[in-house]
């Protein structure tokens, strides 16, 4: 056996082990009634930022927690926690990306039951996060204007096991001449009729929209539900703060 096939034999293994990790924690997330969103994007392009404004919006009606994955330090977790709703960091040390398995025991503890939203923040990376499953109900690539437009070509596997993209920092797109048909058409050119949404998380320009659109993807997974948690019981905190 040569090195390459052993390399490709241990991917794949690991690959399939993150897998049934993560068929596991969907089960475990549909069966808690909780609906568990993951932001994939560069480093850079706005995943905390979107997150501290969508936490603080919807942490006013539903109960909702978040987990931020970074090779190093607590930074955004302490800026999610001024929110006021649970939060934990996973850092990975050396791996470019969040494992279903780190989202397992990072979750210890915590009472999914009182929760109506759990957001995952992976690492920011376009490349290793886009094949690992995290047991997420809708997966968002975030691409901001000042990247460039063609993202979406660039990086296509990320686009293609994402459910929808968000346009993000479109405060800045005149100012970076954001060429904003350029970029449908890339989008278009790797994922034919993907969702998009423009958004600026601080002008909050589709912010709205956005946050209507999680609303709506919860209650289409659970139709019969109370359109929040705190309709049916008190709210109980459902973990410490930050790396807790
Ligand atoms: N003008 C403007 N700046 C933004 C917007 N969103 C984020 N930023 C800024 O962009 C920088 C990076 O934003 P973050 O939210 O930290 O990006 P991130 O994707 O979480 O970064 P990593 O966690 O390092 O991958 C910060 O300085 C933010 O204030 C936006 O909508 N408009
Ligand atoms: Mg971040």
């Amino acid at each position: 056996m040569t090195v390459e096939t052993r390399l490709v034999q241990v991917r794949t293994q690991v690959l399939k082990q993150n897998d049934v990790v993560a068929r596991e924690l969907r089960t475990q997330f549909h069966e808690a009634g909780v609906c568990v969103v993951s932001l994939v994007s560069s480093p850079g392009s706005g995943k905390t930022k979107l997150l501290e404004e969508t936490l603080s919006t919807l942490g006013a009606s539903h109960q909702v927690a978040a987990l931020v994955g970074d090779l190093a330090t607590e930074n955004d977790a302490r800026r999610l926690s001024k929110t006021g709703v649970p939060v934990r960091q996973i850092t990975t040390g050396t791996v470019c990306h969040l494992e279903a398995e780190m989202v397992r025991q990072a979750l210890a503890g915590w009472d999914l039951e009182t929760l109506d939203f759990l957001f995952i923040e992976n690492v920011g990376n376009l490349v290793c996060p886009a094949t690992y499953d995290l047991g997420e109900d809708l997966r968002v690539v975030l691409f901001s204007v000042t990247e460039g437009e063609d993202k979406p070509q660039k990086y296509p596997t990320v686009f293609n096991t994402a459910d929808l993209a968000l346009l993000t920092k479109l405060d800045l797109a005149e100012a970076v001449e954001f060429d904003r048909a350029a970029a449908y058409r890339s989008v278009e050119s790797v994922r034919p009729g993907m969702p998009v949404l423009e958004v600026s998380a601080k002008s909050g320009v589709g912010m709205e929209q956005w946050v209507g659109r999680l609303r709506d993807r919860r209650r289409q997974l659970f139709p019969g539900q109370a359109v929040t948690r705190s309709e049916e019981k008190p709210a109980t905190e459902a973990g410490t703060s930050a790396s807790g």
